[in-house]
Formats: C-alpha cells, sequence, structure tokens
C-alpha cells in the first residue's frame, strides 16, 4: 500500500495539482525571487520582501502561503495577525537573521546616546520587536537619512552596514559579525577572473555582498532593483552577485540578454527547501501557520510601521 502511495506521488503534477486546489480555495501564493523558479511560476505574484508585504496587506483572501524565508512570512502576521500566514516548510528560517541576540541589542543601547537600532528586514520577530525601525534593501538609504539619531545601530548584516555606511557618512554606523552565507561567499577573486572572461559584462550586486565586490559593481541594489536595471539597460551581459534563483525571472525578463553567475553556489539551502510537493502539501494541510507572541508581535509592528511611514516621507 505505501509502495503504491509513493508511486502515485511520484506521477502527480504538482503545479497543475496546486492551480486546481487553489481555485477551490480563498488563498493567495506569494513568492520571492529567491526560491525555484517552478514555484515562483505556480505563485500568484513574485517580488521582493518589500512587495510582497504590500500585496499581503492589500489581499482580501484570508489565506496566505509565503514562499521565502521564514522571516518574511513572519512580517506578514505582525501586520496582518488576522489572516493566516503560512510556510510552506518550518525549516525556511535564514542563519543571518540569528547572528544577533537581544542581550547584543541591550548591551548596544547602554553603550551608545544618540542611538537608533535599525534592523535589516532579514530579522527575526524578536529581533524586530526590539529595534526602532525596520528597512529592507531598497528602502535602507532613504530610512537611516531620515533618522535624527547620528549613532546607527544595524543589525544583522555587516556587508550591508558597511555599504550603507559608505552611502551615509554623516552617520556613525556600529556593526556587529553577521553575514548572509550566500553573498559573502561571491568573493572578489570569483569576480576579478569571470570578468577576464567577459570584460564587457556588467555587473550587478546586491547590498549583502563584501565591499570589495560592491566596488567593482556597475549597480549595487535589491532584487527588485538588479531586476529593474537589467530590463532597462540596453547592455547584453551581466554578471548577477545574488542568489541564483533570481535568473529564472531576469531570463524571463530579457530573452535577448545573456546573464552570469559569479560563482555557481549562490544557492540558499533553506529558501532550497520551498519545492512545489511543499507547496501543495501546504495547500492541502492549510499548514504549517506561523503564530508570533502577542507581546513580540505587537512591538515589532511599530518598527515596520515606522519603516512605512518613513518611506512614504
Ligand atoms: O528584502 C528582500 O526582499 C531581500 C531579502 C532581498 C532583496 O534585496 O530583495
Amino acid at each position: 500500500m505505501g509502495r503504491r502511495r509513493a508511486i502515485y506521488m511520484d506521477q502527480i503534477n504538482y503545479s497543475d495539482e496546486i492551480r486546481r486546489l487553489k481555485q477551490n480555495i480563498n488563498v493567495l501564493i506569494l513568492a520571492h525571487y529567491y526560491v525555484n523558479g517552478d514555484v515562483q511560476d505556480v505563485s500568484d505574484f513574485v517580488g521582493d520582501s518589500s512587495f510582497l508585504l504590500q500585496i499581503a496587506l492589500e489581499a482580501k483572501e484570508q489565506i496566505i502561503i509565503f514562499c521565502g524565508a521564514r522571516f518574511m512570512a513572519e512580517s506578514a502576521k505582525i501586520l496582518i495577525p488576522s489572516k493566516a500566514i503560512i510556510t510552506t516548510d518550518d525549516l525556511t528560517g535564514c542563519p543571518m537573521a540569528h547572528m544577533v541576540t537581544p542581550y547584543e541589542i541591550k548591551q548596544v543601547r547602554k553603550h551608545y546616546n544618540n542611538l537608533a537600532v535599525v534592523c535589516y528586514i532579514n530579522s527575526t520577530s524578536e529581533v524586530k520587536s526590539l529595534s526602532d525601525v525596520c528597512v529592507t534593501s531598497s528602502n535602507a538609504v532613504k530610512i537611516i537619512n531620515s533618522l535624527k539619531e547620528k549613532n546607527i545601530f544595524f543589525i544583522p548584516n555587516q556587508n550591508m552596514g558597511t555599504y550603507l555606511q559608505h552611502l551615509l557618512p554623516h552617520k556613525n554606523f556600529i556593526l556587529n559579525h553577521s553575514f548572509c552565507y550566500v553573498h559573502s561567499n561571491l568573493t572578489k577573486d570569483n569576480l576579478t577572473q569571470l570578468l577576464r572572461s567577459i570584460p564587457d559584462a556588467k555587473v550587478l550586486a546586491h547590498p549583502a555582498c563584501p565591499f570589495n565586490v560592491l566596488e567593482m559593481a556597475d549597480f549595487v541594489g535589491s532584487t527588485s532593483g538588479v531586476l529593474e536595471y537589467a530590463r532597462q539597460s540596453n547592455h547584453k551581459k551581466f554578471i548577477i552577485c545574488t542568489g541564483i534563483n533570481i535568473f529564472h525571472k531576469l531570463i524571463k525578463d530579457n530573452p535577448d540578454k545573456q546573464f552570469y553567475t559569479s560563482k555557481n553556489n549562490e544557492i540558499c539551502p533553506n529558501i532550497q527547501k520551498i519545492t512545489l510537493e511543499k507547496v501543495y502539501d501546504s495547500l492541502v494541510s492549510l499548514g504549517p501557520e506561523v503564530h508570533i507572541t502577542e507581546n513580540i508581535r505587537k512591538k515589532a509592528k511599530e518598527a515596520l510601521k515606522k519603516m512605512y511611514t518613513l518611506d512614504q516621507l
């Protein structure tokens, strides 16, 4: 019986089944550019975290399946607790999100006056609840620039903090040792080597890359920024320094252009856990659902709300 079920499951066309099931459930599927292309293709919307959050806020559907790192689903739950927010896998946590502790935040607060604690959206709900404001890679410059505080404890992404310090020299950034494994693996040596074989390529890099990689880039920006740059540019060849699954959308949008990776393993193992089969399982079981302690949720909401307020100024 077990073997018969295994054979049957093998024959399921998950994309078709997901589309079929969706017709009868009041559900919205959202996917980040960093997830597998086949998952992007069955989703209602694909985007960066800030776009997806906006869609979740405006959605009429009461159930949202979030295909991305866990912190994205958590951010949606923080803002819209009345909706059922579902992750496709409980293990899609981001290691970087855990590279700063509440203790460190409290210590820095004790040590500095005139300080704002600014957390990248890629952080846990608890870290958000202890921060003054959240930022995404697309709005960080604008938001930090608008803060009155001189000292900025930027967590948890040291590379991005170093880059922001470079752009905002009138601020004093305090950084901790926290990094994204995928972006930190993209090194200047790899890029230099690749540029030798494709010298006419433009380099588009995410600000989570090491600073010496960003110094070599023609454009530095969020995933949406990279996509926009590639779409607008008359150039034909691009080296992309960020999660490799962004290639799915890049190639779809620009069939006449060529994209290269500076390394072949720009894949987040946790994000890779989001497969079509898991999306299908989530639709069938309507789980696992994200839950956040109310006390943490309320405080984290303030940091996210402040981001929206400052971004609209
Ligand atoms: O904010 C996001 O969506 C992340 C994690 C990356 C990016 O730059 O889009």
